[in-house]
C-alpha cells in the first residue's frame, strides 16, 4: 500500500527523529516541536472517530495513509490514550484459539513489529516470548490445541515440559512441590511486550502529520441518525455533521453505541493491574498462569508489570482494591517465591468490555453510517494496529475486509460465535 509520506499532501511536516537529531538538540537545547497541534472543531468532517485511544487513532492514521482520506476528527472525552491503551499491560502475542483470531492477531503482530520505521517513533517493540503455563490436564489440552491451530496458520507456537519452562525462566518454581505444579506450558517465541504510550503518540502524530484533527477534552453527548442514517455528531465543544462515525471507545462503547440506536451485547468489567519498583533484569519472557490468574513481564527499566482477571462484578470503577493486590501477591509468590522484598510502587484499573465468545464487535451495523470497532475484553491494545487498519478500509471502501468478517454484529443473531475464552491470559 503506497503511503503519501508526511505532511507531503495533507498536513505539517514533524521533526524526522534520529540520532543526529537527538544529539544536535542536546547540545543547542533547542525545544522539540509538539507532536501535534490544537485545532477547532470544525462544521464538518468526512469521518468522526470516536475514542482517543489505540484503536480510534490508529484508524484515523490508516485512512489518511493509506486512503488519502484526512478530513477527519478523532475526539476523546479525555486526553489521547487515557483509557484502555493507557492502562493495559502492553503484552503482544497472536496464539489464540480459533483460527479467525490467530489470523487476526497475527497481522497485528506484524503490523506492530514494523511500526516504529512506519511511524518514525521508537515503540519499543521488544520480542520477550511468551509462555501460558498449565497447572492441569485440562489447561495442558487447551494448550496443545491452541498450538496446532497456531502452526497450521503459520503462527510459532509450542507446548514445553518444565525442564525447557525452568531453562528460559529460572526464578519460576517448576518443582512438584508447589501448590499448583506447573505441567508444561504454550511457548509463543515471537511474543512480547511494547511501550504502549509510544504506540498512542506515535499514531497520535502520524495522523496529525497526515491532516486529522485531534480533538481531546470533547465529549460525545449524542449521535443524530435520520431515516437510517448518522447524519452528525454532538459534543460538549459543538456539533458536527458527518455521515460517518466510528464506535472506537472502551469501557463506553455501549453508551455510545446507544446513541445511535445500536445495542450490543457487551458488559463492562473492570480489570486492575500493578506495577513494582525496578529491579534487576531477570525476566525474559512473559509469563501467564490462567489458574493463578496473573501475569508478569518486566520491562526495560526492570519493574515487574502484573495483570489480573476481571474483577467479578460490572463497574466503570478505574481504581485499584486491597483485595487485588493482597491476592495478587499471594498468587505472584507462588509462581516465583524470591519475589517476597519486591515493592509495589502503583496499582490502578482499566475498563473491559466483555463480550459473550471474547471476540470483537467490528464493522458496520443496521445503521448506516455508524461502525464498531468494540467488544475487546481484556486484548484490546494487541489488536489495535490491525483493527485501525481494517476499520479505515471498510470505512474506505464500504466493504468489509475479510480479516474482520467473522466478528460482525450478526454474528449473535446468526449463532455464528468466534469463541475465543479459550485464549483468554486469565481465567474469567
Ligand atoms: O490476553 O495476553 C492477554 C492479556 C494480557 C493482559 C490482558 N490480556
Amino acid at each position: 500500500m503506497g503511503r503519501p509520506g508526511f505532511g507531503r499532501r495533507y498536513g505539517e511536516r514533524p521533526v524526522r527523529y534520529s540520532a543526529a537529531g537527538l544529539v544536535s538538540r542536546g547540545l543547542t537545547h533547542r525545544d522539540w516541536t509538539p507532536m501535534w497541534r490544537r485545532h477547532d472543531l470544525k462544521p464538518r468532517y468526512d469521518v468522526v472517530i470516536i475514542g482517543g485511544g489505540v484503536h480510534g487513532l490508529a484508524a484515523a492514521y490508516y485512512l489518511a495513509a493509506n486512503h488519502g482520506i484526512s478530513n477527519v476528527a478523532v475526539l476523546d472525552k479525555g486526553y489521547i490514550g487515557g483509557g484502555g491503551s493507557g492502562r493495559n499491560t502492553a503484552i503482544l502475542r497472536s496464539n489464540y484459539l480459533t483460527p479467525e483470531g490467530v489470523r487476526f492477531y497475527e497481522r497485528s503482530m506484524e503490523l506492530y513489529r514494523g511500526l516504529a520505521a512506519d511511524l518514525n517513533f521508537n515503540v519499543m517493540f521488544a520480542r520477550r516470548g511468551h509462555l501460558t503455563l498449565a497447572h492441569n490436564d485440562g489447561s495442558l489440552r487447551t494448550m496443545r490445541w491452541r498450538a496446532e491451530v497456531n502452526k497450521l496458520q503459520g503462527v510459532d507456537s509450542d507446548v514445553i515440559g518444565p525442564d525447557e519452562i525452568k531453562r528460559l525462566v529460572p526464578y519460576l518454581d517448576v518443582s512438584a512441590q508447589a501448590r499448583y505444579p506447573v505441567l508444561g506450558a504454550l511457548y509463543h517465541p515471537p511474543g512480547g511486550i511494547i511501550r504502549h504510550d509510544a504506540v498512542v503518540w506515535g499514531y497520535a502524530r502520524g495522523a496529525a502529520a497526515l491532516g486529522v484533527h485531534l480533538h481531546q477534552n470533547t465529549e460525545v453527548t449524542g449521535i443524530d441518525v435520520a431515516g437510517g442514517q448518522v447524519r452528525g455528531v454532538r459534543t460538549s465543544q459543538g456539533d458536527i455533521a458527518t455521515r460517518t462515525v466510528l464506535n472506537a471507545t472502551a469501557g463506553w462503547s455501549t453508551l455510545i453505541s446507544d446513541m445511535a440506536g445500536v445495542a450490543l451485547p457487551i458488559q463492562t468489567f473492570p480489570l486492575q493491574a500493578a506495577v513494582t519498583e525496578p529491579v534487576r533484569p531477570f525476566l525474559g519472557t512473559v509469563i501467564v498462569s490462567g489458574t493463578l490468574h496473573v501475569y508478569v513481564s518486566q520491562t526495560d527499566r526492570g519493574e515487574l508489570v502484573f495483570g489480573a482477571s476481571v474483577d467479578p462484578f460490572t463497574s466503570y470503577s478505574m481504581r485499584g482494591s486491597l483485595e487485588f493486590i493482597e491476592g495478587l501477591a499471594g498468587h505472584v509468590l507462588e509462581l516465583m517465591p524470591s519475589l517476597t522484598k519486591v515493592r509495589v510502587l502503583r496499582q490502578w484499573a482499566g475498563l473491559c468490555d466483555m463480550t459473550p465468545d471474547f471476540s470483537p464487535v467490528m464493522g458496520r451495523t443496521p445503521v448506516d453510517g455508524f461502525l464498531t470497532d468494540v467488544g475487546w475484553g481484556t486484548y484490546g491494545f494487541k489488536a489495535g494496529p490491525v483493527s485501525g487498519e481494517a476499520m479505515a478500509e471498510c470505512i474506505a471502501t464500504g466493504r468489509t475486509p475479510d480479516i474482520i468478517a467473522a466478528f460482525g454484529l450478526g454474528r449473535f443473531a446468526d449463532g455464528t460465535l468466534v469463541g475465543e475464552k479459550g485464549a483468554a491470559a486469565v481465567g474469567h
